[in-house]
């Protein structure tokens, strides 16, 4: 029979830090609130999460850099909100914050969350931030939490 390896869903003394952008603030502020209150219900002391606000989508790599650099935390959330606009620039700046986003995971080998909205509308983003589609701050948060408990059942037990 093979072997399962799973996190489970459950932190204790753990130390998280969440890094929001700024631009469309409206609806980053409910992904904050959503990753809060799925850290704080799984365990997370209000007291071990963190949380730096950047500009926006495009900075938030640079500062979870600095963050992971400090070895300080033991994942980091990343929040923002970008929507289709008329130009380009769209494209940007989602392709560089999930770019940054998962080279700084592997380059520090820590959880390094992408919990980046990328939505067509307004309407799209207001869903996914704690209405009918669920919130991706908490999704965010949730996969958090189960990647630092697989991570640390990999280090204990391999
Ligand atoms: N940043 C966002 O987080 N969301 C957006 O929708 C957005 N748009 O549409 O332009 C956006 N642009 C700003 C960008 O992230 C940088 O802060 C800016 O380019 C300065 O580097």
């Amino acid at each position: 029979m093979s072997n399962t390896l799973s996190g489970e869903l459950f932190l204790q003394d753990e130390k998280i830090a969440i890094v929001a952008s700024r631009f469309n603030e409206l609806i980053v502020s409910k992904l904050v609130d959503g990753a809060e209150y799925c850290l704080t219900s799984h365990g997370v002391k209000s007291d071990n999460i963190d949380t730096a606000w950047v500009p926006g989508a495009f900075e938030l790599p640079l500062i979870a850099q600095k963050l992971a650099a400090t070895k300080k935390y033991d994942a980091i959330v990343c929040l923002g909100c970008v929507i289709q606009g008329a130009t380009p620039h769209f494209d940007y700046v989602c392709s560089e914050a999930a770019k940054g986003i998962s080279k700084v995971s592997l380059d520090y080998n820590l959880p390094v969350m992408f919990g980046v909205l990328t939505t067509n509308t307004l309407e799209q983003a207001f869903e996914r931030s704690g209405a009918k589609a669920g919130n991706k701050g908490y999704e965010a948060a949730i996969s958090a939490v189960e990647m630092i408990n697989l991570g640390k059942k990999i280090d204990n037990t391999l």
